[in-house]
């Protein structure tokens, strides 16, 4: 059965309680947009205000740590952000690959740790421009879903993938869809080889200079299931502007 696109927002570094007052406006919106699932990934500080402020809407964090608890000065836990009321954690984003330094291995052991503590998973994979370049860019990214991915998941619907290329973040710049067409397709052979018949369930969303002026053509892609969407999630009127186009 085919599932209702995902949209989802993602803060990054963005967001004061001030901002509430635009994840709710997304949230009242959502009410008459049913034919998209909505969701937004504000800065874990203001996890728990966002579930309270938005009810209907997904809420869910940008990154945790791996462990369940313990010396860690500065993290969070995957548990810690479902009892902030959150139900999803976005994993192995580029910017946290590249600020972070966090490994494929890094990234499947937080994919296992989310899921244990009850939250769904979004898994971000993507190639940089010189990867692209080298002819490299489907090799870089099926290793990428190899080794971040949980090896075994219990249902597909907890797991969401998110192609983002690295070069298209924030810079205005996006794929053709015919590539983007061909690394979902790639994308879903891969998901098929890891998990099987449960492979069909996952939704894979495309993330990288999503605007409004530019979703209903990316969202009309072959196998696009969705957007990760960043600096057009701020405000209301950007992100409902793609919210619309998704349905
Ligand atoms: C990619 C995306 C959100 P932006 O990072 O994950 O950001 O839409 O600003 O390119």
């Amino acid at each position: 059965m085919a599932k209702r696109p995902y949209i989802v927002g993602n803060w990054k570094m963005h967001g004061t309680r001030s901002m509430l007052s635009e994840a709710r406006a997304i949230d009242r919106a959502a009410e008459r947009l049913m034919k998209a699932e909505v969701a937004l990934a504000p800065p874990f500080t203001l996890l728990h205000a966002a579930r309270k402020e938005a009810d209907l809407i997904g809420i869910g964090a940008q990154d945790c740590h791996a462990a369940e608890g313990g010396a860690h000065t500065g993290d969070i836990s995957a548990a810690m952000i479902r009892d902030a009321g959150a139900g999803f954690v976005i994993l192995g984003h580029s910017e946290r690959r590249a600020d972070h330094g966090e490994s494929d291995a890094d990234i499947q052991a937080k994919a296992q740790a989310a899921l244990a503590a009850g939250l769904n998973i979004i898994v971000c994979v993507g190639e940089t421009e010189q990867e692209r370049d080298a002819g490299k860019a489907e090799e870089i990214v099926t290793d990428q879903l190899v080794g971040s991915l949980p090896p075994c998941a219990e249902s597909g619907e907890k797991v969401t993938v998110a192609y983002e290329p690295v070069w298209a973040i924030g810079t205005g710049r996006t794929p053709t869809v015919e590539d983007i067409a061909a690394m979902h397709g790639t994308i879903r052979g891969k998901l098929a080889e890891i998990y099987g018949d449960a492979a069909e369930e996952i939704r894979i969303l495309y993330g990288g200079s999503v605007k409004p002026d530019n979703a209903a053509e990316l969202l009309a892609v072959a196998d696009v299931g969705g957007a990760l969407v960043g600096g057009a999630s701020l405000t209301a009127d950007s992100f409902l502007g793609i919210v619309v186009a998704a349905a």
